[in-house]
């Protein structure tokens, strides 16, 4: 059922995320699913059937993982041309920072195989948890999908997640590590007293992941019980949304929005960094082969409503989106009017 959880923002009135429990009856769910993808982009779901065992391991993992000294990390960083490895502070390749480190992995099991070797300690044990996790959630990307299809009225019903099963699939899955690191602000203006503060630990927002949209077909997100993610609603509202760590919450992206014809749009989103404690969020990027071909699907065009992006395919939708800033609407370079 959608029970909404109630969010009070600071601006505003309260405003409910979309909670999904997929234990409910196929037709109730479809209808569900299409809502909450046209309304938010962005919706939560609970009884999904991934054990909370998986999670826990890949979890204990990365942990392992951030806690080894950083020269240690190092040896995994990512680039100069590849996303895939270790990453601190810098996101991409265009200068944008954030407050975290970060491992980005390939999901097909002889990449994992072949750099859990140089991850871990105990490479089999590291590699099985990440493989346990990617089967688990695809399955659940995939399932979603599905009932996305159906409810679309698309007559191929399992179009979108043949695109994450096929075994040449571009998914990825990433963890992030944001520190519990408060600045310590020399001479902040207090307007309480009117004074400067000396040697002040600030408590100001500071973004962990700055605001941006994926560029993927669905995003799994995954986090601890620390909060400091943010959703922005249709109308430019920014939403906290609280942690629940044994939950899962689902992310529209951009290549959902072609293949619907914008029917759904990708939410934008973000991380603030300043919760006080060390979040960890564990992140699957649902995604079609490097070849395939992204454009709306036939059932969602017409003379009504005709195609609002020209094709392309993902290899060239990647290199669009790693030659631009995080925060940059990149699907507006394929916009048809
Ligand atoms: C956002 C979604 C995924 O985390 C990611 C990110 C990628 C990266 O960190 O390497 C990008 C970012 C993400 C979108 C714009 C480009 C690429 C950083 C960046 C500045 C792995 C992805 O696929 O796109």
């Amino acid at each position: 059922m959608v029970s909404p959880s109630m969010l009070r923002t600071k601006k505003t009135k309260a405003v409910g995320i979309p909670t999904i429990d997929l234990s409910l009856g196929r037709s109730k769910l479809v209808k569900l699913i299409v809502k909450a993808c046209e309304e938010f982009g962005f919706f939560k779901v609970t009884n999904h059937g991934v054990p909370m065992e998986v999670i826990s391991r890949l979890e204990e993992e990365g942990s392992g993982f951030f806690a080894k000294p950083v020269a240690e990390k190092e040896k995994q960083r990512a680039g100069p041309i590849s996303p895939f490895g270790y990453g601190n502070k810098n996101i991409g390749f265009n200068g944008d920072l954030g407050e975290l480190e970060y491992l980005i992995l390939q999901t097909n099991p002889i990449s994992i195989a072949e750099r859990s070797k140089a991850i871990s300690n105990d490479p089999l044990k590291f590699s099985c948890a990440v493989n346990d996790y990617i089967q688990s959630v695809r399955e659940l990307t995939c399932e979603i999908l599905d009932l996305v299809s159906e409810g679309l009225g698309i007559s191929d019903k399992f179009v979108l997640s043949r695109l994450i099963r096929d075994v040449q699939s571009d998914s990825v899955l990433r963890l992030n590590h944001y520190p519990n690191s408060p600045v310590k602000e020399v001479n902040e203006w207090d307007p309480s007293t009117g004074k400067f503060r000396e040697n002040h630990y600030s408590k100001k927002s500071r973004v962990g992941f700055g605001e941006h949209s994926d560029p993927q077909i669905l995003t799994i997100l995954r986090s601890n019980d620390v909060g400091g993610f943010q959703i922005c609603l249709h109308d430019g509202l920014w939403v906290p949304v609280p942690p629940h760590p044994s939950e899962f919450y689902v992310i529209v992206g951009d290549a959902l929005q072609v293949l619907t014809n914008g029917r759904f749009t990708s939410v934008r989103h973000r991380a603030m960094a300043n919760s006080g404690r060390a979040r960890m969020s564990m992140v699957y990027f649902g995604a079609p082969p490097l070849d395939a071909w992204i454009t709306s699907l036939p059932e969602l065009v017409s003379s009504q409503r005709p195609s609002l992006y020209k094709p392309f395919t993902w290899s060239e939708y990647k290199k669009a989106v790693y030659s631009l800033r995080l925060g940059d609407t990149r699907l507006d370079l394929f916009k048809l009017h």
